[in-house]
């Protein structure tokens, strides 16, 4: 996608995750809002988007971050909420292990207190350690945990997959977590 489209993209996820009253747009208990209004509350208030380019946001976002419903009037952001919505997410069984990029410095409170989902929904977690990675250095000099998820689900915790593939779950306890041996992370 090009700059300008990714500036739209970061705009969408900021009205359907976290601020839709920016532009006073509403989303419904799903997390949905209507395509056209977003667009005519989007123009309004000084934010040049159209519907073509929302379409090609959905279809090239390299993590498909938004999806349109059957009748694609509607959109969505996959997950990554702050609002409360409800995703419909059914309960799954996650892999043995999962991974959570964060940065270095986060790591004395997360030996504490685990890992804390602050203003979004869940704590994410994801599949492989390279995009966990990535994830990690949005927050500066990355690490890369290892999460027991197996173990975690046994015991009772659940755990959601979003529909661009993120794992999802409420708390992970330090008692769940790897952290790697490097002086790092001390
Ligand atoms: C850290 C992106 C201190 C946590 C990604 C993270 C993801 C703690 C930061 C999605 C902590 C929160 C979410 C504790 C957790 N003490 N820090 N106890 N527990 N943290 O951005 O997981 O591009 O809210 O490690 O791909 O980085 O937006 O979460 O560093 O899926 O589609 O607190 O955002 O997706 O940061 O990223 P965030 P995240 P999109």
């Amino acid at each position: 996608m090009d700059k300008a489209l990714v500036s739209k993209s970061k705009f969408l996820s900021l009205v359907l995750r976290h601020q839709p009253a920016l532009i006073g747009l509403s989303l419904d208990a799903n997390g949905w809002a209507d395509l056209q209004e977003l667009v005519r509350l989007a123009n309004a208030s000084g934010h040049d988007i159209t519907a073509d380019d929302i379409l090609v946001i959905v279809r090239n976002s390299e993590k498909q971050r938004f999806t349109l419903d059957s009748s694609g009037q509607k959109i969505r952001a996959n997950q990554g909420h702050s609002v409360e919505v409800d995703l419909e997410l059914a309960p799954l069984q996650p892999p043995a292990v999962l991974y959570h990029g964060t940065a270095t410095r986060f790591l004395p409170s997360i030996r504490q207190s685990g890992l804390i989902k602050g203003a979004r929904h869940h704590v994410h977690l994801s599949q492989d350690a390279d995009t966990a990675n990535a994830v990690g250095a949005r927050h500066g000099p990355p690490v890369v945990l290892t999460i027991l998820a197996e173990d975690m689900w046994h015991s009772g915790c659940v755990f959601y997959q979003s529909k661009n593939g993120v794992w999802l779950t409420d708390h992970v306890p330090a008692p769940y977590i790897e952290f790697p041996h490097c002086p790092e992370s001390d």
